[in-house]
């Protein structure tokens, strides 16, 4: 009996030893699941609200806060434009139906609106106020519609943070604008602004506010100082999309010539999906500060004329100064570029060139696209 009780036994060990080593690994899967599930759930469980989810650096924003995991809320004024038009760069980029991007009307320019929509969610964890007119040449013509959403705008989402959930952090986008006439070079987060325009006027209300809430009511409030960043989903008055679609459409036979107002001045021109992480990388951190965000390199828009051109394969040369300046193709002699004096402003920036050396030490920040990388970029997305 005895005997036969052994031999059965050991007969079935392989069995039982199998069945053992199942029961580890099944164990095993069960654990790290459940750990794999708590640090997903560290992520998802985030939730952000944008402003200004149609413009450039909300789509960027949103689908890089997505690709984290977070839940997102995107939030516009009324428009009588049609949606399926309006949100074009989400859908560009693929996000407009996530299931966990929700889009809210919110007019930053009226605190009842902001209050209530923040008061609606206020377990956010983080929001970033990208909503602006942010076309400076415009800012001109209407300078106190420019100071309602690019200054008091601000204002009113820090003081609806304040009264609703002060644990919410927040990101305001301030500007290499703010620098102005520039009173160093390169320009850092301690050269002091001298705005040059209704616009960087106001956006430097906004920055003092958003350091002031911080201060007096210690919000975690940041502000990025970011230089010019653009991308193919860049608005059309801009003079990076401007050129690059002028440039393809002179190539392709419709559009005879590019007008432009003055080509001297010198920016130092980024990739709008780069400068995005770095917004979210400043509401990351221990303390809220202030961060430029730049390339560190600076070219004229002339510069950036000649290399689109040369992307489609056209080489131009420039004749005459000032007003009368302009550039022929240097196989047709056709005139592909004339200066037309409406395209001046009021007063002109002249030199953008930002230091970030801050934000790559504090934030592991840095650039990945250089210039010429970018206007190919932009060149080639309009090629139909
Ligand atoms: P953008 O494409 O012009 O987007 C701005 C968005 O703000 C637009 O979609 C606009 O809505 C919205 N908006 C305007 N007024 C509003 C209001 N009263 N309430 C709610 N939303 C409103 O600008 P961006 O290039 O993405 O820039 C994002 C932010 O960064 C802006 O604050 C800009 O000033 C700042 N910034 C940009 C750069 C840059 O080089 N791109 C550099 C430094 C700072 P509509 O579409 O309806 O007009
Ligand atoms: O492309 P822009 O209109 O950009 P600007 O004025 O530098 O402002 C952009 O960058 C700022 C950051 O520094 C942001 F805060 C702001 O919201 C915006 O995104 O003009 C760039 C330069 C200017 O010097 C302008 O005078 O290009 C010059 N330019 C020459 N001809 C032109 C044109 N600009 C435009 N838009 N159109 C022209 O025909």
């Amino acid at each position: 009996m005895i005997i036969k009780f052994f031999s059965f036994f050991f007969g079935r060990i392989n069995l039982i030893v199998r069945f053992i080593c199942f029961v580890c690994v099944m164990a095993n899967m069960l654990v790290f699941s459940v750990i794999e599930d708590d640090e997903s759930q560290s992520v998802t469980s985030k939730k952000a609200l944008i402003t200004g989810i149609a413009g450039q650096d909300a789509a960027y924003l949103a689908k890089h806060l997505l690709d984290l995991g977070y839940t997102v809320i995107g939030t516009h004024r009324r428009t009588s434009t049609d949606a399926s038009y309006y949100f074009w760069r989400l859908k560009e980029l693929g996000c407009y139906e996530h299931p966990r991007l929700s889009i809210e009307v919110m007019d930053i320019t009226d605190s009842i609106s902001c209050l209530n929509v923040i008061r609606k969610h206020s377990n956010l964890n983080e929001i970033y106020n990208l909503a602006a007119q942010s076309f400076v040449k415009e800012s001109f013509n209407s300078p106190t519609a420019t100071l309602d959403v690019d200054g008091a705008g601000p204002c009113n989402l820090l003081n609806a943070i304040f009264q609703t959930n002060k644990a919410i952090r927040f990101y305001q986008a301030s500007t290499s604008e703010l620098f102005g006439a520039v009173k160093a070079i390169p320009q850092t987060e301690l050269t002091p602004f001298n705005p040059r325009s209704p616009y960087s006027a106001a956006k430097q209300y906004a920055h003092s506010m958003t350091v002031n809430y911080r201060e007096s009511y210690g919000l975690f409030a940041c502000c990025g100082i970011l230089f010019n960043h653009e991308s193919p989903l860049r608005g059309e008055e801009f003079v990076s999309r401007k050129i690059a679609q002028a440039v393809v459409k002179i190539k392709e036979g419709t559009q005879e010539c590019l007008e432009l107002g003055n080509i001297d001045a010198k920016r130092d021109w980024g990739f709008a999906g780069d400068y995005v992480k770095a917004m979210h990388l400043m509401l990351q951190q221990d303390v809220a500060d202030e961060y430029v965000i730049a390339t560190g390199t600076t070219n004229t828009v002339r510069y950036f004329v000649e290399k689109a051109f040369e992307r489609v394969g056209i080489f131009i040369d420039w004749e005459g100064s000032a007003e009368n300046e302009r550039a022929l193709n240097r196989d047709t002699r056709a005139v592909v570029v004339k200066i037309n004096p409406k395209f001046y402003r009021p007063a002109e920036v002249d030199l953008l060139i930002g230091d970030s050396t801050k934000a790559k030490n504090a934030l592991g920040w840095e650039p990945e696209v250089s210039v010429e990388q970018l206007i190919n970029m932009m060149v080639d997305a309009e090629i139909s």
